[in-house]
């Protein structure tokens, strides 16, 4: 059983994730229309992973009998300057997901609501992961250079990553 304040957070959570998905998609949809395959792709699964993220939280909202409500959420740029610039919009949203995340954490355990404080075990461990991908593309990429070369180094390199998923 969910308080009003903590359905509300999870029901927030539900919407961040639904808008990181949003601008994942709409960064693949671009990469797409530039001819970087690999980009595209790599945002495609992406999104769909902040998908299954949202469907997470909604099942475990159901779970407790509370009630899910969807929100609006902002529409994504359609542009973007290149691909260094959205390996770095892609960081500063996972960083925004993570403390969203660890200050659930830390209201569901001061409220000893150990349930939802061990559900949410797994985003944690999630984010730490997804802010080291994407930590570590950026440092890959300032190292490389996006000029041409780098580019299709870059491209290459993430629907490799892509594929041995
Ligand atoms: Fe990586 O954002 Fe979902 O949890």
């Amino acid at each position: 059983m969910l308080t009003k304040e903590q359905l509300k957070r999870l029901n927030d959570q539900v919407n961040r994730e639904a808008s990181v998905s949003r601008a994942y998609l709409a960064v693949s949809c671009w990469a797409a229309s530039k001819g970087l395959d690999g980009v595209a792709r790599f945002f495609k699964g992406h999104h769909e992973e902040e998908e299954e993220h949202m469907h997470k939280i909604e099942n475990y909202i159901i779970s407790t009998g509370g009630k899910v409500v969807i929100g609006a959420i902002e529409a994504p740029p359609s542009e973007f300057k290149d691909v260094l610039s959205v390996l770095k919009m892609a960081l500063k949203k996972e960083i925004e997901i993570s403390s969203s995340i660890n200050e659930m954490v830390y209201l569901f355990l001061e409220e000893k609501n150990y349930s939802t404080f061990n559900f949410l075990q797994w985003f944690v461990a999630e984010q730490h992961q997804e802010e080291h991908l994407f930590r570590s593309l950026i440092e890959k990429a300032e190292l490389i250079g996006t000029d041409k070369k780098g580019l299709f180094w870059i491209d290459k390199e993430l629907k490799n990553m892509s594929l041995n998923k």
